[in-house]
């Protein structure tokens, strides 16, 4: 059982067959925000990435390439620590399956499964898609391919088996008595009447290949792909030491986060696997939807592949995560469109997000002296806001629980929006000169509403948060969760403000702004 205040969180492994695109970086955002939310939150976080480096899709891509599978693998691997660093990823391990630790835990964890008495030889006979490294039956396929589009080839060969047939009526009591196995609940229900159908025993060794773990006790096999891949969960844990630290903090994972294209492979193959091995299935699988790009599908032969290192440069690394979590609701499709990531930084971050800042902290430094004001007796309408304000955490938390990102932001916009409707009644530009003990209190109210609203979105848009707290002169301490609320810290009237600058500037075309 894992400790009660650990979260853990996986993203998928990537395949090394190809460059990272918008949907590698998008999962692995969505984990990125979710951990640092947990970490502010007071957690004890660990977040897992990586890559998936066998199989024969990868030996392929490495052989057309020119080179040994090892070396390719080092080459593109390297392309998603790049991406990582360049998304500011905040990973704390991040695996490759041609690593020493993971090959022994993937040995061990065949021998558990051969132990278990789930593991038996046959002969394999039937299609194999290399894209989908899966394998179809025949009523699968549609116009001769894989339900996916991919192409499919016949395979005879022998091979190991898991004898997932004996884990159907399992598996359907896990689903019972865990029914947010899978989030969302659509696709709990999909998974549900899948296992219901009745399952095949699966195929788990590959033997007209070598680039792979071979299977312990007779190298002629390799471990197929797939459970290799799906047991980095484990081994980052440093399984099969199941009395570890690390796993004994971390297991059972709190989310999977995968694209609903790979949900079959975690939400049945993987808790059977875990299940026949004596381990504990993870608590929920999260499959999210799919990134199309100005309405189409993305994919190499368009041309439309969206680079996320072509975005940051374009728009700008907060930009490009605020757009990503914000756009579409996480679990549903979206559509990638210039048009919108520009009203999104124009609307959102500039218009509304930015011009609160910069309003309130420009009228800080020109009319208090350029320090937090003392703010006197709190009006109606200050307490409302502040309120407001207060509530978010509550609210923010309990959307991030079900990895809703976008609603979490969409109610800290709500407050946003509330602030500046504050700032338009209030007026403080003109209390200057009338009442300037009273645009003293209204500055405060909105410096602690930005204070709120800069605090919570770190999770988010972690370096622009941060220069913004760095204006309100936050120390590093204050900017967990434990200082938001009315028990929370407050800004200290007389504490010297920097010289404000904006965080949040408008997108302008490069052609208007030549
Ligand atoms: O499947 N929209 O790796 P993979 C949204 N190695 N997300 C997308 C996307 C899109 N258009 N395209 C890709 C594998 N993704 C296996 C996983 S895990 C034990 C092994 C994301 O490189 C999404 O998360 O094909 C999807 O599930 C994943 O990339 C597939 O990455």
């Amino acid at each position: 059982m894992a400790a009660s205040d650990a979260f853990y969180v996986t993203t998928p492994i990537y395949y090394v067959n190809d460059s990272p695109h918008i949907g590698h970086a998008y999962t692995t955002l969505a984990c990125d925000a979710l951990a640092r939310f947990m970490r502010l939150d007071g957690r004890r976080v660990r977040f897992l990435t990586g890559t998936d480096e066998h199989g024969q899709k990868v030996e392929k891509a490495a052989d057309a390439a020119g080179l040994d599978p090892q070396s390719f693998t080092d080459r593109v691997s390297e392309r998603f620590r790049d991406l990582a660093a360049a998304m500011n990823f905040s990973h704390d391990d991040f695996i490759r399956t041609t690593e020493p630790r993971h090959k022994a835990g993937v040995a061990a964890l065949w021998q558990r499964l051969v132990a278990s008495g789930d593991i038996y030889l046959g002969k394999y006979a039937g299609w194999y898609s290399v894209r989908d490294e899966a394998f179809y039956t025949e009523s699968e396929l549609v116009d001769g391919k894989a339900p996916t589009g991919a192409p499919v080839e016949w395979v005879e060969e022998p091979s190991y088996f898991f004898r997932l047939s004996a884990w159907q009526e399992r598996l359907l009591a896990f689903y019972e008595t865990n029914p947010d196995f899978v989030m969302p609940q659509t696709r709990m229900n999909e998974v549900v009447s899948f296992v219901k159908g009745g399952l095949q025993d699966l195929s788990v060794s590959r033997t007209t290949f070598a680039w792979g773990i071979p299977v312990p006790g007779d190298p002629g096999h390799v471990v197929y792909v797939w459970l290799d891949a799906l047991a980095n969960y484990i081994t980052a844990l440093g399984y099969p030491d199941t009395g570890g630290e690390l796993y004994r903090t971390f297991w059972p994972a709190d989310f999977h986060v995968v694209g609903k294209d790979i949900l079959r492979f975690h939400a049945v193959y993987w808790p059977a696997f875990l299940m026949s091995a004596g381990l504990e299935p993870p608590r929920h699988v999260f499959a999210h939807g799919w990134w199309t790009v100005e309405g189409q599908k993305m994919s190499k032969s368009l041309g439309n592949v969206v680079s996320p290192f072509d975005l940051i440069a374009k728009y700008g690394l907060d930009q490009t995560r605020y757009f990503l979590l914000r756009e579409i609701a996480f679990g549903s499709d979206g559509d990638f469109s210039h048009a919108a990531m520009v009203r999104r930084i124009n609307h959102d971050l500039a218009n509304d997000y930015g011009n609160l800042a910069q309003r309130v902290l420009s009228m800080v430094a020109k009319n208090c002296g350029g320090r937090v004001p003392e703010p006197g007796p709190l009006t109606d309408a200050d307490e409302a806001l502040l309120e407001a304000a207060h509530g978010l955490l509550p609210r923010v938390r309990g959307f991030m629980q079900e990895i809703a990102g976008h609603k979490a932001l969409e109610a800290i916009w709500e407050v946003c929006g509330e602030a500046n409707r504050y700032v338009d009644a209030q007026a403080p530009w003109s209390l200057r000169k009338t009442d300037p003990a009273r645009m003293a209190t209204v500055l405060w109210v909105l410096a602690e509403t930005v204070r709120h609203l800069a605090t919570l979105t770190q999770p988010f848009m972690p370096g622009a948060s941060a220069k913004l707290l760095d204006l309100l002169a936050v120390p590093v301490a204050d900017r967990a969760f434990t200082a938001l609320g009315p028990e929370g810290a407050k800004l200290v009237p007389g504490t010297v403000l920097p010289a404000p600058s904006g965080v949040f500037p408008r997108y302008v075309e490069p052609a208007e702004a030549a």
